[in-house]
């Protein structure tokens, strides 16, 4: 069972999300525990503000570093061990497959989500492990981009996916994009199901899903075939 944290301004968005499918029916089954922290909770402003105009001026206000370290001791209070904690941002590094293997082995993490222009420097000093980006855009806010890295981590912790939805033959495992798949009807809009795969030709069908892949990495992700030659040896004569 792995376990984690967010800390964030809007709870509901987090959790309405991640409650559904698959990552929801994990969590019923105590696969997973999820758990949003609202840092508003933490304020002790009258208001309950959380955020105030940057030192040095400047457009937007930065969330203050009191309430998010007050949410984050609390969360850690009874742990024998630190665990990581995971800043959302586009100032980090970008999250991949690889990442996702690594940080289900972590049995408790936690997710910061910033908003505004930014969280106190000092707060992140004192707590961040990890500062991450989910690729090179910018959003509003740390909610979306924390709840791919979950949706992602879980899909590795055991018990999460069932046997038909296990992780094997998809896109990044081999380090190739996936092969396209086909159900029925055998015929649709005048296109055939490709033969092979009705032929029931074990060896025959593995070898054509291997060139598909080849061929959709070519020709979608040439960066990631370039990476792929280099780590197989694989020439390029197709
Ligand atoms: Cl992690 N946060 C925000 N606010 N924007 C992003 C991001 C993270 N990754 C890409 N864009």
């Amino acid at each position: 069972m792995n376990k984690f944290h967010i800390l964030t301004l809007f709870p509901d968005m987090v959790m309405n999300g991640l409650n559904t499918s698959i990552i929801g029916r994990a969590m019923e089954a105590g696969y997973l525990d999820i758990q949003a922290v609202n840092i508003r909770d933490y304020s002790t402003n009258k208001h309950m503000k959380v955020d105030d105009y940057p030192y040095g001026g400047g457009a937007g206000l930065v969330m203050q570093p009191e309430p998010i370290y007050s949410a984050y001791q609390d969360i850690t209070k009874n742990m024998p061990r630190k665990p990581r904690v995971i800043y959302m941002t586009p100032q980090g590094c970008v999250f991949h497959q690889n990442m996702a293997k690594e940080l289900a082995k972590e049995e408790e993490l936690i997710f910061l989500c910033g908003h505004y222009e930014g969280v106190d420097e000092r707060v992140l000093e004192e707590i961040v492990t990890d500062y991450v980006s989910i690729g090179d855009y910018v959003l509003t806010g740390g909610e979306l981009p924390a709840m791919v890295m979950i949706d992602a981590i879980s899909r590795f912790v055991p018990g999460v996916l069932n046997n038909d939805e296990s992780a094997g033959d998809e896109s990044f495992e081999n380090g190739l994009l996936e092969y396209p798949q086909y159900t029925r009807p055998p015929k649709f809009l005048e296109k055939e199901v490709p033969e092979v795969l009705l032929s029931g030709h074990h060896e025959n069908i593995r070898k054509w899903r291997q060139e598909q892949s080849i061929q959709r990495t070519k020709e979608r992700r040439p960066d990631l075939w370039e990476e792929y030659q280099k780590n197989t040896g694989e020439q390029s004569e197709k």
